[in-house]
C-alpha cells in the first residue's frame, strides 16, 4: 500500500520509497549545514563547496537510478530516462527544482523538488506503466539569487531569457560564474532548452501556512507572484563622526534608512487596499565604510517588490523613484536605481494542473488551489512550455530559515502524486486515462 493508502496509475509493486526520499534530502541538507537552535539550516550558494558536494551527490544518485546524466554550460544538471518503449525523439516530461539555498536556509527549499522528481521517475520506472515519452529530472543553477545573479539563473538560460555567454560572465564581485563552474567541474556544454519539453512540474514546500491551516496535503498553484528586484545606491560623503556637525553631513545611511521605511509603508498601504499579495522588502543593505567613527559615505541596497498584480508592483517602483528624489533634495545625496530582475506574475498551465488533479484523485489526495508568494524556476519555464507548481505543506509556514520544515509523510504523499502525474503525462493518457 503506497503512502497515499491506494495505488495510483503507477499501480506498482514499488510505490514511492519515502525512506529513500528522506535520506536524499537529509544527506544533501548535511552539505553546508549550519548550527541552529531549532531546525536544520544549510548554506549552499551556487558553486560553493556545499553546493558542489550537493551536485556530486545528485549525479551519483541519478546514475544509481539509471538515468543518463548531463551538465550544461551553466551547470544545470539533467538526468534522463528513455526506456525502449518510448519514442526517444518525443518531447520529454520534466520535473525538478534547485539545489542552492539562501544563507542559513532550510533543507526542503529546492531539495524536495529535486529528490521528489528523482524518486517519482524511479517509481514510474519500476511500475507497470508504459511510458511513450522520456522522463527527465532537472536541477537548475542559482535559483535563489544569492550569488552571481538576482535569481532563477539556470532556468532563465533554459527558457532562453539569458544567454549562456551573459550568464557565464556574471560575477560575484570576485570571480565569474564561468570560472567558478570550470574550477568545480560543473561547466558543461550546450544548454537545457525548456521550450523542447512536453511538460514541466516542480514540487516545492509552500513556504507559507495555507495548506497546514486547511489540513490539505497538496497545493496546486494557480499563479506565481511577480517579482521586481532593484539595486539602489546612495552616495553621500564619508566624514569624521566627531568633527562633522549635524548640518554639514551627507549621511548615506540616514537616507537609506528613510528609504527602508518608505518601501515598507508603500507596500503595507497597497496590500491593505489592493490584492493583499503586495509585499516590499529591503533584504540587503551594505553601508560603507561601515566604521563606528565614520559618517556612512555610501550604501548599496537590494529591494524585493512583489504582487500577483503587475500594477501594484509598478506603483511600488514609482514610489521608490519618488522617495529617491526626495532623499536627494533633503539629504544632499546622489542616488541610482537599477532593475536587472523583473519577472511578471505567471499563470500556470490548465492542462498540467488538470492532469495533477486527475493524479491526485487517483491517489485519494485532496488538493487546494492557491497562489505562490514565492518565486520559483517554474516562472521562467512557464514562459516556454506547459508548467505546473505543486506545494507540500510547510510546518508553521516557515522558510528561508533553519525553522523550515515539512513532515516526511507529506513529502511522500506529494511525491506519489508527482509520480502519478509524470506517468499520466509520459504515457500520453493525461486526462483520458481509464480507471477501473
Ligand atoms: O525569492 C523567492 O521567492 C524564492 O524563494 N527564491
Ligand atoms: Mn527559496
Ligand atoms: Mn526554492
Amino acid at each position: 500500500m503506497g503512502p497515499t493508502g491506494r495505488y495510483g496509475v503507477v499501480d506498482t509493486t514499488s510505490d514511492v520509497d519515502a525512506d529513500s526520499l528522506r535520506t536524499d534530502i537529509e544527506r544533501t541538507g548535511d552539505f553546508g549545514s549550519v548550527a541552529a537552535e531549532t531546525g536544520r539550516g544549510r548554506t549552499a550558494l551556487p558553486a560553493d563547496d556545499a553546493n558542489v558536494r550537493a551536485r556530486e551527490y545528485l549525479l551519483d544518485r541519478m546514475e544509481e537510478v539509471g538515468l543518463d546524466v548531463r551538465v550544461d554550460a551553466v551547470g544545470n544538471i539533467a538526468g534522463r530516462w528513455a526506456p525502449s518503449t518510448c519514442d526517444p525523439n518525443a518531447a520529454p516530461v520534466v520535473a525538478g527544482s534547485h539545489l542552492d539555498s539562501v544563507p542559513r536556509g532550510g533543507i526542503f527549499d529546492g531539495l524536495l523538488g529535486v529528490y521528489a522528481a528523482l524518486e517519482a521517475v524511479r517509481t514510474v520506472r519500476d511500475s507497470s506503466v508504459v511510458v511513450e515519452r522520456p522522463l527527465e529530472v532537472v536541477s537548475f543553477t542559482g535559483e535563489e539569487g544569492t550569488r552571481f545573479a538576482d535569481g532563477v539563473l539556470g532556468s532563465s538560460v533554459a527558457a532562453g531569457e539569458l544567454s549562456v555567454e551573459d550568464a557565464l560572465d556574471l560575477s560575484d564581485g570576485r570571480v565569474s560564474l564561468g570560472t567558478a563552474l570550470a574550477e568545480t567541474g560543473f561547466r558543461g556544454t550546450g544548454r537545457l532548452d525548456a521550450s523542447e519539453w512536453h511538460a514541466w512540474i516542480e514540487l516545492h514546500i509552500e513556504q507559507g501556512g495555507h495548506l497546514e491551516d486547511a489540513g490539505i496535503p497538496l497545493g496546486i498553484v494557480t499563479d506565481i507572484t511577480g517579482t521586481t528586484r532593484g539595486h539602489v545606491s546612495i552616495d553621500g560623503s564619508a566624514d569624521h563622526s566627531g568633527t562633522t556637525g549635524m548640518q554639514a553631513r551627507r549621511d548615506a545611511l540616514v537616507a537609506a534608512s528613510q528609504l527602508v521605511l518608505d518601501v515598507e509603508e508603500t507596500a503595507t498601504e497597497i496590500a491593505a487596499t489592493g490584492t493583499e499579495t503586495a509585499v516590499g522588502t529591503v533584504g540587503r543593505l551594505t553601508p560603507k565604510p561601515n566604521a563606528v567613527n565614520v559618517v556612512p559615505g555610501s550604501v548599496s541596497m537590494r529591494l524585493d517588490l512583489r504582487s500577483i498584480d503587475r500594477l501594484e508592483i509598478d506603483r511600488q517602483v514609482r514610489a521608490v523613484e519618488s522617495s529617491l528624489a526626495d532623499l536627494e533634495r533633503e539629504h544632499g545625496v546622489e542616488t541610482s536605481l537599477d532593475i536587472p530582475y523583473d519577472i511578471a506574475p505567471t499563470q500556470l498551465s490548465e492542462r498540467i494542473r488538470d492532469t495533477v488533479e486527475t493524479a491526485a484523485s487517483r491517489c485519494d489526495i485532496e488538493t487546494l488551489a492557491l497562489h505562490s508568494g514565492a518565486g520559483h524556476d517554474t516562472m521562467q519555464v512557464a514562459n516556454v512550455t506547459d508548467a505546473a507548481l505543486l506545494f507540500a505543506p510547510s510546518a508553521g509556514g516557515y522558510s528561508h530559515s533553519p525553522k523550515e520544515w515539512a513532515e516526511w509523510s507529506d513529502c511522500a504523499v506529494a511525491t506519489q502524486v508527482l509520480a502519478e502525474s509524470l506517468a499520466l503525462l509520459a504515457s500520453n493518457t493525461e486526462r483520458h486515462h481509464t480507471y477501473e
